[in-house]
C-alpha cells in the first residue's frame, strides 16, 4: 500500500522552534509506522518561500529574498537529522519546477473558468497575507497577531471558491476521517454555515514582486496560499510522474489549528477545481505553549529544537513530544516535564527493564535467548504477559493509525510495567539458586522477558529510532531490524533459541536536572545498596519521606477569582492559606470564576514565584486529570473531604 504524508511547509522568516519540530516529528513518526506496516511510503517536507512577509523580513535584514530564503530552508534542513526525522523530499517553493506547477495549475483553473478578475475592498492583514471577515476580528484586530487589518481596495484575480461549497459540505459529511480529531472537522463545518467568499489570489506587482507571476497577466503575483498549497502535488510529479495517481490517492496532510482554514476550505475546493479528488485525511493538532504561556520571540522563550536535543537526547526529545501531547489538544512545554519523562519513563521503566533482563540472561543462560517454551511449561503469568502483549500490539496499531500516539506509547508502556512486575515476581535471582528451578523455570522466564523486550523494541521504532535499533542489536536482532514487519511479531516465538545476546548496551543515562530548574514534585534518584542479587535496585523512581516532607501543601480559600485576558485556559485566584496571595491556575476550560470562588482547594504553598501572562503567581492549585475516551482531558479541582480552617497544612 502506498502512503503519501506532508508537514506544512514552513515560512523563512523563522529559525525551526518547538511546535515545527513537532509537525515534523509527529510525520516523521508516522512515516516509519506506515512502513513497520510494509506500506512503500513518501514523506515530505519543505519551505514556503514567496509572499509578502519573507519579502518585508529580508529587507529589514538588508538581503534580497533569495538571499533570505536560502538561508532559512538551509536552517530548517539542517535541523531535521538532529532530530533523527528523515523526509523522502524537502520541497522549496522557489524550486522551478514548483514556479512551473503553479502556473500550470493556474492557466487550467483559469481556463475552466473558475478564475475571473473584480474590484475588491477588504480588511487586510499582513500577518495573515489574507483579507479577513468583520466577524473574524476581535474588538476589531486580528486575533493572531493582534493589529488592526488595513482597508485595502484594489483590483485582483478570484478563485470562485463559493461555487464549491456544497460539494465540501457534503464531502465533510460523508467521510468522517477527512479532517480529525472531530472538534476541527465541527470547526469547519460550523465555518461552512455561512455563505462562503471567493479567494482573491492575486497581488499586484505594484505592492508586491516577490512571488509567481500570473501566467495569464504579468502586472500580479500569485498569493502565497495558492502557491503554497500546490506545493504537495509538485513533491510527487502532478501531473505526469507515473507514480502520482497512487501517490496522490493516498495522501494525507498534518498540520496546526492554525492553518486548518486554507488547508481544510482552500485546498479541497482548489483540488475540485483541478479535477482532483481531495487529499485522504488532514490530522490537525494542538498548539504548544511553554511554562503555559505562548511561545513567541518577544517572550524569549521559544524552544529551540537543537538545543533540547544537545541537553536531553534524540529519542526523549521524540518520546516526550509524542506521548505529552494528546494529539488535536494543546500542551505545555516544561523542562521539569521533560527531564521526569526522560528520568521515569525512560532511565527507570525502560531503561532498568532493558539493562536488568538482559543482565540476567547474562549471568543465568550464558549470554543467549533459551529455548521455546512450550505450551506445557508455561504457567498462568506467562499467559497473561503473551496476551497482554499482543493486545498491545492491537491497540498500538489502532492508536498509531489514528495519530493517537500518547495512547499508543501508553499501551507500550502497560506491557512494560508489567515486564516489570514479572521480573519482581518471579525473580529470577530465587530461581537460580535453586538447581531444579534453575533448569526448568529460570530459561523460561529469561525467554518470555526477551520476546518482551524484541517486542518493545519493535514497537518504538517508528518513535525512538536509536533507541530501538540499540535495543534490537543487544538481542542479536540488529541485522532483522531493518526490515522487520508489524506482522512479524504474530505469534510468540520470534527470537531463535541460541542468540547471542549483548549486555553491554545503556539505553538512557540520567540527565541532571538543569541549575535554574526548581525541583519538580515527581520522582528523584533514590539510590539503594543493598545485598540483594538483583541486578538493579526496585526502587528507583520512588522519593523518600524527606523529600515529600519538602513540598508544602496547605488547604486554601479562595476568595476572589477572574479570568486572565487574552488566556483560555488561565484563571487568576486569590487564595487565603492562611495569608493572602495570588495564582494563576490553568483550570479555566473547566471552570468559570464563580465556580471556584468560596471553595477550598489544595495548593503547593512553597513553589518558586513564576510570572505567567505577566502575572507572577504564588504557589500552585492541585487537581487531577482525567484522560477521556476521545483523547480529550477532563481535570477536577483537589479539595478537602470536612470543613476545616484555611492555611492548614495537608501531609
Ligand atoms: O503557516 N505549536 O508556516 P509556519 C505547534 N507557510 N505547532 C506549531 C507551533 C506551535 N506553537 N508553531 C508552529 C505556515 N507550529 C505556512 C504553511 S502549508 C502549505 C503553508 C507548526 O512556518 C505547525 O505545524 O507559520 C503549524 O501549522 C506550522 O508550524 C506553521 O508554520
Amino acid at each position: 500500500m502506498p502512503t503519501y504524508v506532508t508537514t506544512p511547509i514552513y515560512y523563512v522568516n523563522a529559525m525551526p522552534h518547538l511546535g515545527h519540530a513537532y509537525t515534523t516529528i509527529v510525520t516523521d513518526a508516522y512515516s516509519r509506522f506506515r512502513r513497520l506496516c510494509g506500506d512503500e511510503v513518501r514523506f515530505q517536507t519543505g519551505t514556503d518561500e514567496h509572499g509578502e512577509k519573507i519579502a518585508e523580513a529580508a529587507a529589514k535584514a538588508g538581503e534580497t529574498p533569495r538571499e533570505y530564503a536560502d538561508r532559512f530552508a538551509a536552517a530548517f534542513r539542517e535541523t531535521w537529522p538532529h532530530l533523527a526525522v528523515e523526509p523522502d523530499y524537502i520541497i522549496r517553493t522557489t524550486d522551478p519546477d514548483h514556479v512551473a506547477t503553479v502556473q500550470r495549475i493556474l492557466q487550467l483553473v483559469h481556463d475552466r473558468g473558475d478564475i475571473y478578475f473584480s474590484e475588491y475592498s477588504g480588511l487586510y492583514c499582513r500577518g495573515c497575507e489574507r483579507f479577513l471577515t468583520e466577524k473574524e476580528l476581535v474588538d476589531g484586530k486580528c486575533p493572531d497577531h493582534l493589529v488592526e487589518p488595513l482597508p485595502i481596495s484594489e483590483q485582483n484575480y478570484f478563485f470562485r471558491m463559493s461555487r464549491y461549497q456544497d460539494w465540501l459540505i457534503d464531502h465533510i459529511k460523508t467521510h468522517p476521517e477527512f479532517i480529525t480529531p472531530e472538534r476541527y472537522r465541527n470547526e469547519v463545518l460550523s465555518f461552512l454555515s455561512e455563505p462562503l467568499e471567493d479567494l482573491c489570489i492575486s497581488r499586484p506587482t505594484s505592492r508586491l514582486t516577490w512571488g509567481i507571476p500570473l501566467p495569464f497577466d504579468d502586472k500580479f503575483v500569485t498569493y502565497v496560499w495558492f502557491d503554497a498549497l500546490i506545493n504537495y502535488l509538485t513533491g510527487i510529479g502532478y501531473p505526469d510522474a507515473p507514480d502520482f495517481p497512487r501517490s496522490w490517492a493516498a495522501a494525507e496532510h498534518v498540520i496546526a489549528k492554525d492553518i486548518l482554514k486554507p488547508h481544510a476550505i482552500y485546498w479541497p475546493t482548489m483540488l475540485r477545481a483541478m479535477g482532483l479528488e481531495p487529499f485522504q485525511r488532514l490530522h490537525v493538532h494542538g498548539y504548544w505553549n511553554v511554562d503555559a504561556t505562548k511561545m513567541s520571540k518577544s517572550l524569549g522563550n521559544v524552544i529551540r529544537p537543537k538545543e533540547l536535543v544537545d541537553t536531553y537526547g534524540v529519542d526523549t526529545v521524540r518520546y516526550f513530544v509524542l506521548r505529552e501531547m494528546s494529539f488535536g489538544l494543546d500542551s505545555s512545554f516544561s523542562s521539569e516535564a521533560i527531564l521526569a519523562r526522560h528520568n521515569a519513563d525512560l532511565a527507570n521503566d525502560l531503561g532498568n527493564l532493558f539493562s536488568r533482563s538482559l543482565t540476567m540472561i547474562d549471568k543465568y543462560a550464558a549470554g543467549r535467548v533459551p529455548e521455546v517454551v512450550t505450551a506445557d511449561s508455561a504457567l498462568p503469568a506467562d499467559l497473561e504477559l503473551r496476551a497482554a502483549a499482543t493486545t498491545m500490539l492491537d491497540h498500538y496499531r489502532q492508536a498509531m493509525d489514528s495519530f493517537q500516539f500518547h495512547k499508543a506509547l501508553q499501551a507500550v508502556w502497560e506491557v512494560i510495567g508489567l515486564l516489570n512486575r514479572y521480573i519482581v515476581t518471579n525473580a529470577p535471582w530465587e530461581l537460580a539458586k535453586d538447581a531444579d528451578q534453575a533448569a526448568t523455570r529460570l530459561p523460561v522466564v529469561l525467554r518470555m522477558l526477551a520476546e518482551g523486550l524484541w517486542r518493545i523494541a519493535v514497537v518504538l521504532g517508528p518513535v525512538m529510532p536509536a533507541t530501538a535499533g540499540k535495543m534490537a542489536a543487544a538481542l542479536g536482532m540488529g541485522e532483522r531490524f531493518g526490515s522487520v514487519r508489524i506482522d512479524d511479531l504474530q505469534g510468540w516465538d520470534t527470537l531463535p533459541a541460541g542468540t547471542v545476546i549483548d549486555k553491554g548496551a545503556q539505553l538512557f543515562p540520567r540527565v541532571d536536572r538543569p541549575k535554574e530548574t526548581p525541583a519538580p514534585a515527581a520522582p528523584a534518584t533514590n539510590k539503594k545498596k543493598g545485598k540483594s542479587t538483583e541486578p538493579v535496585a526496585a526502587d528507583e523512581g520512588l522519593i523518600t519521606f524527606d523529600q515529600f516532607k519538602n513540598i508544602e501543601l496547605r488547604v486554601a480559600e479562595v476568595v476572589a477569582a477572574e479570568k486572565v485576558a487574552k488566556s483560555d485556559r488561565l484563571l487568576k485566584l486569590t487564595v487565603r492559606a492562611p495569608e493572602e496571595r495570588t495564582i494563576v491556575a490553568g483550570i479555566a476550560q473547566f471552570y468559570e470564576p464563580a465556580d471556584v470562588i468560596g471553595r477550598r482547594v489544595l495548593i503547593v504553598a512553597n513553589l518558586k514565584p513564576a510570572k505567567l501572562m505577566g502575572i507572577p503567581s504564588q504557589g500552585m492549585v492541585l487537581a487531577a486529570k482525567e484522560q477521556q475516551a476521545d483523547g480529550s482531558e477532563r481535570l477536577v479541582l483537589a479539595t478537602v473531604a470536612g470543613p476545616i480552617a484555611a492555611g492548614s497544612r495537608v501531609a
